[in-house]
């Protein structure tokens, strides 16, 4: 695989992590200033990032473990570890809900099926983790697709949560193989839209590209479709942040000004803007400040080397 394209998967899973980071202190709260974020961003603090990222290095240790392939059962144990480990992440209320009735005999894709009366979440936790599986899939939509799928039946069998998922997953493909120039990105991302069923996911991601085609500002129109935890408002609010974003950072602040789940839209953005623009673009001081860079580079450098034919002797 060509070092460019590396480069822009690895972006994936630093954008992550950056985004849910950036986005954290922000999370549930609306009307926030530009001067707020940005006095944020040049501040030392550490960027401490939440359950988007912890779940995303879960799936990554996993796809690592297992070579890229997924098994639910092995998923969702390890997602349950991580989760007692360190529960003060910020998780949402279901996952919690899976690994109880999964320790008590249910498999996890009957536990995830039976919550809200057995509807399944369609909340955004599967979507704002699943960066590794572009890097595991090397790119590949169609893996990439087939695994976001997967990884996300684990917690969030609903329609919109899987749909999320895969958007997010595949996006990042579609972008990671272009130039990131925003007429194409215009023209890329709806490649990954077009993979989806008819659905609220679907029609609002369009819905969202349409409107910057038309010279319209996407932030406005994702403002209008909501910015709530929910997959088929947070993962169309991440589109629109990409499109009015012109690198990773002003992606990421693009994404914390909309409001809402402000973490999550800034990790989801910042996968798919990590990339468009690769990890070699984010800025040093950030990454700096960034919490256990090192080990997000190391599964990051695991998943894109493993599998690639060994070249040495
Ligand atoms: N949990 C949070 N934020 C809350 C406060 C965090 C605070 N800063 C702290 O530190 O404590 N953020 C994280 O949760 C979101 C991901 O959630 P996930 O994993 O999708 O959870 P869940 O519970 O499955 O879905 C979220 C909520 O959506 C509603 N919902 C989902 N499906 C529903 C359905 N079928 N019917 C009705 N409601 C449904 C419920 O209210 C769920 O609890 C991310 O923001 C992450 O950052
Ligand atoms: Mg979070
Ligand atoms: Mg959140």
């Amino acid at each position: 695989m060509a070092t460019r394209q590396l480069d822009r998967l690895q972006g994936a899973l630093l954008g992550t992590a950056l985004g849910d980071a950036v986005g954290a202190p922000f999370e549930g709260r609306h009307g926030i200033a530009t001067r707020e974020v940005e006095a944020w961003l040049a501040s030392s603090a550490q960027l401490r990032w939440t359950d988007d990222t912890h779940m995303a290095m879960t799936l990554a240790q996993v796809l690592r473990d297992t070579d890229g392939s997924l098994d639910t059962q092995r998923l969702g144990d390890a997602f349950a570890v991580a989760y007692e480990s360190e529960p003060w992440r910020g998780y949402g209320a279901g996952p919690p809900q899976v690994f109880a009735l999964a320790r008590g005999g249910m498999t996890y894709l009957e536990a995830a099926g039976s919550l809200f009366s057995g509807s399944g979440s369609f909340g955004n936790g599967a979507a704002m983790r699943v960066a590794p599986v572009a890097l595991a899939a090397r790119g590949d939509v169609d893996q990439a697709a087939a695994l976001a799928e997967t990884q996300a039946r684990v917690t969030h069998t609903h329609a919109e949560a899987v749909d999320g998922a895969v958007f997010v997953a595949t996006a990042a493909c579609v972008l990671a193989s272009g130039t990131g120039d925003r007429a194409e990105v215009i023209a890329l991302l709806p490649r990954a839209a077009d993979l989806l069923p008819s659905g609220r996911v679907r029609a609002a991601i369009t819905e969202i590209i349409d409107a910057a085609r038309a010279g319209e500002d996407p932030a406005a129109v994702a403002h209008d479709l909501g910015t709530g935890v929910a997959a088929r408002e947070s993962v169309p609010a991440a589109v629109a942040a990409v499109l009015v974003g012109e690198d990773v950072t002003s992606t990421l602040v693009a994404a914390v000004l909309l409001g809402g789940d402000t973490d999550t839209i800034a990790a989801m953005a910042g996968a798919m803007a990590g990339a468009r623009y690769g990890a070699s673009s984010i800025p040093d001081r950030l990454l700096a400040r960034l919490e256990d860079r090192e080990t997000l580079d190391e599964l990051a450098s695991t998943l894109l080397t493993q599998g690639e034919p060994d070249h040495t002797g």
